[in-house]
């Protein structure tokens, strides 16, 4: 009979050990069924090891545990050491216990120092750092920006002429082919009115350059990069507080370098709700997904139609409805491994006008589809609205932040700490562990080189008066990061074309899964038109050596446009390793 200890298990998962053995009302509450099912794993690395398709702990073991729990009365189990003694109950199945609501389960939230600049946007650069802004965010902050360094958690502060001196509050962006972050619009300092103001931030020097303004002004537009080497923008408000219906596009080669924003004809004009979810699809066309921002104006009573704008023909063609039509303040991402499906994730959620609550449903289009329509999937556990959902390099989407209730009164915003995470290949969302610091309205999340998820901003905080506008930074490791040795990619090279193969030294290329590159995020109020994950086709050449061929696909590669990307290698085990970048040209 074994002696348990506590000692080593973290407070969170202790906790939630206890709380889920005094919860449980029969020994199949623990049990689970045969193949083991949960909600108690086993833990690949201890014990018997292999025996994953056994329950650890047996339906006799179980009762024997609940009989121990009577012991202690109505408080039920207080101290894991409590578990000492079981007959049946050893080490091994009290590591199951530890793995099945653990880190490894669970995921683990860390609070990092603040940051030095109040942080609306942000985005990853082609240099691993993480480059976040505000602008004046309302309040008057001052006109600066911060890069991050992940590896060494280290700032630098771009203030002053290494600044930009254009409010570039509420503004968007995407990186471009050379990798420069292209930032478009912003606001006249304490209006609603947009400024046509452009800059490129160079994350070589570090330095923000301004280029050629936009030809309409914009406040909350969304931009979407396209090939070769240009971008998309639409919507925003422009300098009468109207929304901008014209659609340009800027060419950073154009007027000797300085940019060059077109108008697109007539044909493309579109009045969609600011920050408009926007995405471009394999075929070419950017999909308008319904999602949008709940501006000055009030909630947005007629949600319109999601729509699909050719770039070919410059038109525009309808897609249907969502089933949950009112998707403000939702957040939409595409999903690998093909990105023709699409999914709309929480949001306002039809309620009566009166009522501002959120909704937890989540939907799906699939372009394979005959006639691609919206369909409802599997709910999130927490209604959401101000959500964020980061693409993992696992192809499921974490999503952390938001809030149940309503940001500007009643009944409150009511912040949802408690992460979750959906697995599209078997529709089922999982709760992870909770965050410590709440997140809605101007907060950003982002997935790291290293495949952590950084966690960024927020109006509203636990602070109480005065600290409006949070500068906390907390950083997510997703359960993989606690489920054994993660691969390694030794080298690669820098730049890969379209269509070539090319060789990925790795120590163990048996234990690879799979090869992907990951568009870095660029994200502000849960509009991020960049990310994607991109499977690559690979074989193995030898022991150490993985040949993966980079996506081909007609020029001029919309699904992979040219620019930067994260490759990640992840395990048969579903274990990302640390990316290195890679240009794809
Ligand atoms: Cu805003």
């Amino acid at each position: 009979m074994a002696t348990i200890s506590g000692q080593g298990v973290d407070g969170e998962t202790t906790q939630r050990i206890l709380d889920f053995l005094n919860r449980v009302q029969t020994a199949a509450d623990i049990a689970g069924r045969e193949p083991q099912a949960g909600p108690v794993y086993d833990d690949p690395r201890t014990g018997y090891g292999d025996q994953i398709a056994d329950y650890d702990i047996g339906e006799t073991v179980a009762r024997r545990i609940i009989d121990r729990r009577m012991i202690y009365g109505v408080n039920g189990f207080t101290d894991l050491a409590q578990l000492s003694g079981i007959p049946g109950f050893g080490r091994d199945k009290f590591k199951d216990l530890v793995f099945s609501f653990g880190p490894a389960s669970y995921g683990r939230w860390t609070v990092l120092p603040d940051s030095p600049v109040y942080v609306v946007h942000a985005a990853v650069l082609r240099t691993g750092k993480v480059l976040m802004y505000a602008g004046t965010a309302e309040v008057g902050y001052p006109l600066n920006s911060a890069t991050w360094n992940p590896k060494t958690g280290t700032y630098k502060v771009q203030s002053g002429t290494d600044a930009y001196s254009d409010d570039l509050f509420c503004s968007h962006h995407v990186a471009l082919a050379d990798g420069n972050l292209l930032v478009n619009g912003g606001a006249v300092p304490g209006t609603a009115r947009g400024i046509k103001a452009t800059y490129e931030f160079n994350p070589s020097s570090e330095t923000w350059v301004p280029k050629t303004d936009m030809q309409y002004a914009r406040w909350y537009p969304t931009t979407v990069a396209v090939p070769v080497d240009k971008a998309i923008t639409m919507s925003g408000y422009d300098h009468t507080v109207a929304i901008a219906s014209k659609v340009e596009s800027y060419d950073p080669h154009g007027n000797s370098h300085q940019g060059d924003w077109d108008t697109l004809p007539a044909g493309a004009d579109r009045t969609l709700e600011i920050y408009p979810g926007l995405h471009l699809m394999p075929d070419g066309k950017i999909l308008y997904t319904g999602t949008r921002w709940d501006g000055a104006k009030g909630p947005w009573v007629s949600p319109g139609t999601t729509a699909l704008l050719d770039l070919a023909t410059k038109t525009w063609s309808p897609v249907g409805d969502h089933v949950v039509r009112d998707r403000t303040e939702g957040m939409s991402v595409v999903l690998p491994p093909d990105n023709k499906r699409v999914l709309v994730i929480g949001g306002r959620g039809d309620r009566p006008t009166s009522v501002s609550v959120s909704t937890n449903t989540v939907e799906m289009i699939d372009f394979n589809d005959a006639t691609p329509a919206w369909k409802q999937v599997a709910g999130m556990h927490y209604s959401r609205r101000n959500v964020n959902a980061v693409l993992l390099p696992t192809g499921r989407v974490l999503v952390c932040a938001g809030i149940s209730g309503w940001k500007w009164g009643s009944p409150g915003p009511s912040p949802v700490y408690t992460a979750e995470e959906y697995d599209p290949t078997a529709n089922k969302w999982v709760k992870l562990a909770a965050m410590k610091v709440p997140r809605q309205y101007h907060s950003c999340s982002l997935l790291l080189p290293d495949a952590r998820v950084l966690n960024l901003g927020s109006v509203e905080s636990v602070h109480g008066a005065g600290h409006d506008l949070i500068k906390d930074v907390e950083v997510f490791s997703p359960p993989y990061l606690f489920r054994g040795p993660r691969p390694k990619i030794t080298s690669v090279d820098s730049v890969v074309h379209h269509g070539q193969k090319f060789a990925i030294s790795t120590p163990k290329a048996a234990d690879i899964g799979s090869v992907v590159l990951v568009r870095p995020m660029a994200i502000t109020h849960h509009t991020d038109s960049e990310q994607r994950v991109i499977p690559l086709k690979f074989t193995r050449k030898n022991s150490t050596t993985l040949t993966a061929t980079a996506p081909n696909g007609n020029h001029p590669h919309y699904n992979a446009q040219r620019g930067y990307y994260m490759l990640f290698l992840v395990s048969k085990k579903d274990i990302p390793s640390e990316a290195k970048f890679v240009q794809l040209h």
